[in-house]
């Protein structure tokens, strides 16, 4: 199972920043379905049921308050040759300090080995096929949409990947008080 834990969003703000990747992306990234739209905090990769299920159980003791994110601009990633269009989050010491919670707790209980590089909260709107190359200065149409909103849980998810885009399914969820 692929799995990956990720921050939920409102779905005002899934839905504004669909709208934007539709107006303001080049026709050739493939975007990404609103009801997909996460901020990924820990990419599991493969894993099997045991570790799904002991993933589901510590979720909810990690549930904290968080502050209000902000989006912070369009963020192409890498930035020199772009795999996909992302909204990036201002940095916030409340998310961050979730994400690296997370980070530990999975790894003592799953051996998870997190990513050397720092945590970059963003959000993935958009993927740039395979073999496209994209001058991303002057790109997009229109500036991504500042937004301020409340995150209301962090899932579980597992993703189910197809020729048709990928489906993924939440295995378990935590409010965030
Ligand atoms: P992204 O938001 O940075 O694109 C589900 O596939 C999520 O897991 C994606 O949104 C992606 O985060 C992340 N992901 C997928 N494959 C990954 C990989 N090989 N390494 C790190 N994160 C990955």
């Amino acid at each position: 199972m692929r799995l990956f834990v990720a921050l939920d969003l409102p779905s005002r703000v899934r839905t504004a920043l669909a709208d934007w990747a539709d107006a303001a992306a080049p026709p050739v990234v493939r975007r990404v379905a609103p009801d997909n739209l996460h901020v990924t905090l820990a990419f599991l990769g493969s894993r099997d049921e045991d570790d799904a299920l002991v993933v589901a159980r510590l979720l909810s003791a990690r549930a904290r308050k968080l502050a209000r994110l902000q989006t912070a601009g369009a963020l192409w990633l890498p930035p020199r040759r772009p795999g996909v269009l992302t909204v990036a989050l201002l940095a916030d010491d409340g998310l961050s300090a979730l994400q690296a919670d997370l980070v530990a707790v999975l790894r003592s209980a799953i051996g998870f080995e997190p990513e050397a590089r720092p945590f970059r909260p963003h959000i993935t709107v958009g993927r740039v096929p395979r073999g496209t190359r994209i001058a991303t200065r002057d790109a997009l149409r229109a500036p991504a949409p500042a937004l301020t909103f409340r995150a209301p849980a962090v899932t579980l998810f597992r993703s189910h990947t197809s020729a048709g885009g990928a489906r993924y399914e939440p295995l378990a969820r935590a409010v965030l008080p």
